[in-house]
C-alpha cells in the first residue's frame, strides 16, 4: 500500500526539485503537472528516498529528472512494466509512471490494461496534449478527428482514444482527470491517486505550446470543461463512463474508484493458500505426478 513513510521532518515543496532545470517550451503545460507532483508529495510527506518516478519517451516523459526522488527513463511505451517491476521488486516504495497520450496509448497502449487489471498499487500520470510533442507534432491516438498535423495533412482520419474511458474499462481501480492549468485541483488529484490503494490513473489534459495549435488547446478546454458533479457515484462503472465520455463537457475530477485486492495482496492470498496446502504449488504438482 501507499504510504507516506515516517520521517524525521516536515519536506516542503522545493526539497522535491531536482538541480536540473526544465528545458519544456515556454508556454508548455507541463510545467503546471510537475508543479502539481511537487505539492502533491509535499502534502503528505512523501520522503523523496521512498519515491519512484518512471517514465517513458517524449516531453513529459523528461519529468523524473526535475524532481528529486528516484528516477528512470526509460524506453518509449514501456514505464508501466518497467513501474509494475519496480513495485514488486519493493512494495514499500511510491511508484509514479509518468508519460504522454504517444507514449502510453500508442507504442505503450499494450501495456495499460495489464497492470490496471493486476491492480498494481501504483499510479499513472497520462500527459495529454493530443499530439507527439518532442518529434515536433505527428498526431497521437488523442488527436481530434479531422486535425490537420504533420501525419495528416489533409485531416485524421482515426477518432481520438479517450484515456479515463480506456482506465475505467480496463478495471482501474482510480480514475481521475484534471487540468494543467488548474493547479490546486491537480494537485489534489494526483495526491488522492498516491494514496490510493491500487492502481490509479489520472489523465492531465496539457498543452503543447510549439505543436498543438489543434482544437485540443487551452482555450477549448477552458471553455468546454466542468467539474464532476457532487452526487456522482464513484463506485458505478456505467455513471463513471457517461461522465468520462460526456459529448459537451470535459469533466475534471474523480470519475471512478473501486477498491479491490491489489497485486501484492493477491500474492500473499496465494502464498497463504499455498501453505495451506490449499493451491496447487508446484511442489503440489509434482508430487501428483511423481
Ligand atoms: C521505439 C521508439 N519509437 C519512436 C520514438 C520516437 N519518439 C520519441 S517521443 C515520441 C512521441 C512522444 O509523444 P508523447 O508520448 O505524446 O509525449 P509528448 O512529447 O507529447 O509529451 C516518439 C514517437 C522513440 N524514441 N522510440
Ligand atoms: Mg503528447
Amino acid at each position: 500500500m501507499s504510504t507516506a513513510m515516517e520521517c524525521a521532518r516536515p519536506f516542503g515543496a522545493r526539497d522535491y526539485k531536482s538541480e536540473l532545470k526544465p528545458i519544456w517550451c515556454p508556454g508548455c503545460g507541463d510545467f503546471g503537472v510537475l508543479n502539481a507532483v511537487y505539492h502533491s508529495l509535499r502534502e503528505k510527506n512523501y520522503d523523496p528516498k521512498d519515491v519512484v518516478l518512471v517514465s517513458g519517451i517524449g516531453c513529459s516523459s523528461r519529468l523524473p529528472y526535475f524532481v528529486k526522488a528516484y528516477g528512470f527513463h526509460s524506453i518509449h511505451g514501456r514505464a508501466l512494466p518497467i513501474a509494475q517491476g519496480v513495485k514488486t521488486a519493493n512494495p514499500e516504495l511510491t511508484v509514479v509512471a509518468v508519460g504522454g497520450d504517444g507514449d502510453g496509448l500508442a507504442i505503450g497502449g499494450g501495456h495499460f490494461p495489464h497492470v490496471a487489471r493486476n491492480n498494481v498499487d501504483m499510479t499513472y500520470i497520462m500527459f495529454n496534449n493530443a499530439i507527439y510533442g518532442m518529434t515536433k507534432g505527428q498526431f497521437s491516438p488523442t488527436t481530434e478527428l479531422f486535425a490537420s498535423t504533420k501525419t495528416s495533412p489533409f485531416g485524421l482520419t482515426g477518432e481520438a482514444l479517450n484515456p479515463c474511458a480506456l482506465a475505467i474499462v480496463y478495471g482501474a481501480s482510480f480514475v481521475a482527470r484534471g487540468f494543467s492549468v488548474k493547479k490546486e485541483h491537480l494537485k489534489d488529484l494526483i495526491e488522492q491517486a498516491i494514496r490510493h490503494p491500487g492502481f490509479s490513473f489520472v489523465e492531465i489534459l496539457t498543452s503543447c505550446s510549439s505543436f498543438n495549435t489543434l482544437d485540443m488547446n487551452v482555450a477549448r478546454i477552458l471553455h468546454a470543461m466542468d467539474y464532476v458533479p457532487d452526487g456522482h457515484d464513484v463506485s458505478d462503472p456505467i455513471a463513471a463512463l457517461k461522465l468520462a465520455g460526456h459529448d459537451e463537457k470535459i469533466h475534471l475530477g474523480v470519475l471512478r474508484k473501486s477498491p479491490r485486492p491489489t497485486l501484492q495482496e493477491k500474492f500473499t492470498e496465494i502464498q497463504e493458500k499455498a501453505r495451506r496446502g490449499k493451491s496447487a504449488t508446484v511442489a503440489s504438482l509434482a508430487r501428483q505426478f511423481a
